[in-house]
């Protein structure tokens, strides 16, 4: 049945240009089209793509309503939406399938050609217009999610229905980090127990990382960062080992843990040369899987034999590889079960009107992850 009916004034976090950062305002939200829904936004995550927009590292168009991890009610439905009816708790995904391409009929909807193509450049929905506006201003969509907002339109695709007695506030990790980082090992690499893993770069997706290794029962667990508090989370979410980098060779380090070298290496920086690092570490056999992404046009070295005489492989990991309709729901099991741990990853939680505190708690490397609660 299609609810929606009404336009909307909704307080959201806009961004337009370094100079005035991100700025609580309020907007004009139009009523969903046809296969989209309204959600109330309960909590939205701080996560690093917002980030790089603040920070005028990534062009995207605007101005936007930032964020793209959250979780909350569906309010209404447009027409012809078939996934969710009003009162569901939905997890917010950016990457809503458009069920057409040729990803999306191969079994990928993580790399969907819909979502890299219009949703992504263009800061629209799948119909080439925007919910948003302010005085008759078009205002754009961030990856079709703009969780940042007390409420939202997505796509029917972006709102993956989720049990109702897990807690929507903490529920807003799912959305991107947490299941970047776990996908990469279940799906992405599909890393078997007993494995030898080591995880450099523990921010939000490498502790995801280092999760997902533990919950397939990969032994030892190697965690590499520069941050030592990052390390004592890392421990705390199942590495065997922390390797603290200030000023040493990680390699030397890994070695001396693993002297054959690693069955699986994950990169969770985006760092061209700790990613060489990464590829000389593994074993033979060994998988080194990439997580982050590197600055635009840099390039990476490494001796092409090591691939070829000892079957190594490197492995791309987008989004987890993951169908978030399939594991965000078990994600959430494995949560609701005690057996992923997401309450350690929540530093701290704060109203919208403190983006800019949010912001600062990201660049500091002071949190591990702030929600951005919203109040209603
Ligand atoms: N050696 C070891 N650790 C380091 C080093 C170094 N030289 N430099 C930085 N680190 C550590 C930091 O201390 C920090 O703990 C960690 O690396 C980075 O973590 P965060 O918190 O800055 O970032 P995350 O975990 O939220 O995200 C990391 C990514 C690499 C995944 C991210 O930056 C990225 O590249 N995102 C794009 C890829 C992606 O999947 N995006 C999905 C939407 S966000
Ligand atoms: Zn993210
Ligand atoms: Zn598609």
């Amino acid at each position: 049945m299609n609810t929606a009916a009404r336009t909307s004034t909704v307080r959201a976090v806009v961004f337009d240009n370094i100079v005035d950062g991100p700025t609580l305002t309020e907007l004009t939200l139009a009523a969903p089209g046809p296969e989209e829904v309204e959600v109330e936004i309960v909590a939205a995550g701080v996560c690093g793509s917002d980030y790089h927009v603040v920070a005028g590292e990534w062009d995207v168009p605007h101005p936007l309503v930032l964020g793209h991890e959250g979780a909350g009610i569906v309010t209404a439905v447009g027409p012809d939406v078939t996934t969710v009816e009003v009162g569901d708790h939905v997890v917010l995904t950016w990457a809503p399938r458009c069920n057409r391409c040729r990803q999306c009929r191969a079994g990928r909807p993580w790399q969907c050609l819909g979502v890299v193509e219009l949703i992504e450049p263009s800061g629209l929905l799948y119909d080439g217009t925007t919910r948003w506006s302010i005085g008759g201003e078009q205002v754009y969509h961030y990856s079709a999610v703009s969780s940042f907002a007390e409420r939202v339109v997505v796509p029917q695709w972006g709102a993956v229905p989720i049990r109702k007695d897990a807690p929507l506030d903490v529920a807003a990790l799912l959305s991107c980090g947490v299941a970047t980082g776990v996908g990469a090992v279940t799906n992405t690499a599909n890393v078997p127990k007993g494995a030898s893993v080591a995880v450099i770069g523990c921010g939000g997706v490498g502790l995801s990382i280092i999760q997902g290794a533990r919950l397939v029962g990969a032994d030892p667990i190697v965690a590499v960062d520069v941050n030592p508090d990052k390390l004592t989370a890392a421990r705390q979410l199942g590495a065997t080992h922390a390797l603290h980098v200030a000023d040493r060779d990680a390699l030397v380090d890994l070695l001396d843990i693993a002297p054959g070298g690693f069955d699986y290496v994950f990169d969770a920086i985006g760092r061209i040369s700790t990613i060489e690092q990464m590829i000389k570490a593994l074993g033979i056999g060994g998988t080194c899987v990439l997580v982050g992404i590197p600055s635009n046009e840099a390039t990476a070295s490494f001796d092409p034999r090591i691939l070829s005489s000892g079957s190594r492989r490197i492995l791309g990991s987008h989004y987890g590889s993951i169908d978030a309709h399939l594991d965000i729901p078990r994600l959430v099991d494995l949560w609701m079960e005690g057996r992923l741990d997401l309450d350690t990853l929540v530093s701290k939680r704060r109203p919208l009107a403190e983006v800019h505190a949010a912001f600062n708690d990201l660049r500091s490397g002071d949190a591990l992850r702030t929600l951005l609660v919203v109040e209603h």
